[in-house]
């Protein structure tokens, strides 16, 4: 008798589901949205209907920052985000944050996921986050409502939104611009209301994001490479059963490459839209472009290698130099 109770219990615990929100900042007819969409679908086949995926998206469960806190707080469960807001709880992130790092999205891929990469998300579960992939967010490019930026020069009294990371802050006021920091929840209003001049993010964002309703110019930078993070609550996923566990990790592999796939799809079309939609589109000089990379090498060694250690800068730098030299390149 208590044996029948008790293996009926293991079987109603076995098939009970677990239903849980996956936060994440930009609207749901997105590049974040439409592989939040697929990651939930592979969630419930690979955990035969056990886990019950909810995407929210348009920051409605709040700021990246702020779904963060609920993550460690055990509040909510996953969430996508950007890795620049994560540098106040892992300072290592700020390997992401460095300028002009990569120079393609293969050696976007070939860094975040391989060792350094995974070096970087072991470093969460000390803070109550488990780290499951990269996503990509990508290259990021300038838009601002007073000139093009051509030359160094024209970022002088910008009043730019940034991230809200050191990094980002320091390097646009290194380049002259008034780097503010602002939750990305915010930036449209900003934006809108003329709050802010001009933002940076990829060509997708500023698309599903509509920034082109409020700004005119378009300047081409690519300073930097920007991942985004699939993340889960450590007080949430430590309560699940291993099997679960594989299947959310398996189905994030998959959303993760189905989203780098649809992101750079994606971004091929978008400049045409952007341009379309009424946008004035420059890319600065080669010369105009060195000068501002110059400028952003200092904050290298004295910020970037301050927060990831100049060890693993170094390690990071030296492997890809290894990976352009690679046969068949
Ligand atoms: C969306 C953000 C966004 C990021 C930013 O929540 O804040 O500018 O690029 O993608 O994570």
């Amino acid at each position: 008798m208590a044996l029948a109770l008790f293996m009926a219990a293991g079987a109603a615990l076995a098939q009970s589901s677990t239903t849980f929100k996956f936060g994440y900042g930009l609207q749901e007819d997105s590049n974040q949205g439409r592989a939040a969409r697929l990651f939930a679908e592979r969630v419930a086949q690979l955990s035969n209907g056990r886990l019950k995926m909810e995407p929210v998206g348009g920051a409605k469960l709040g700021s990246d920052d702020k779904m963060q806190g609920a993550l460690v707080a055990g509040g909510q469960e996953m969430m996508v985000g950007s890795t620049a807001t994560l540098v106040s709880l892992v300072k290592e992130m700020a390997l992401w944050d460095a300028p002009f790092l990569f120079n393609n999205t293969d050696e976007a891929d070939f860094l975040l996921d391989g060792a350094i990469g995974q070096q970087i998300m072991s470093k969460l579960p000390a803070k109550g986050l488990v780290g499951l992939v990269y996503w990509e967010n990508g290259f990021r490019n300038l838009t601002n409502n007073k000139r093009p930026i051509s030359r160094l020069d024209d970022f002088n009294g910008i009043k730019l939104r940034v991230m809200p990371n050191d990094t980002f802050i320091k390097a646009f006021k290194t380049l002259g611009a008034d780097a503010q920091p602002l939750a990305f929840a915010e930036l449209a209003d900003a934006l809108r209301t003329g709050k802010m001049d001009g933002q940076e993010n990829p060509f997708n964002t500023i698309l599903s994001s509509k920034f082109y309703e409020s700004q005119k110019y378009l300047s081409i930078t690519n300073h930097v490479y920007s991942p985004w993070i699939v993340l889960a609550s450590k007080k949430w996923w430590d309560g699940l059963q291993k099997a679960d566990q594989d299947a959310l990790l398996k189905a994030a592999q998959e959303s993760r490459d189905f989203e780098r796939k649809d992101t750079r799809e994606e971004a091929r079309r978008a400049l045409n839209q952007l341009t379309e939609k009424g946008m004035q589109v420059n890319v600065p000089t080669f010369g105009e472009l060195s000068r501002m990379r110059n400028r952003m090498d200092r904050i290298y060694a004295r910020d970037i290698g301050d927060k990831v250690g100049l060890s693993l800068l170094l390690e990071a730098q030296n492997q890809l130099m290894a990976y352009r030299q690679r046969p068949g390149r």
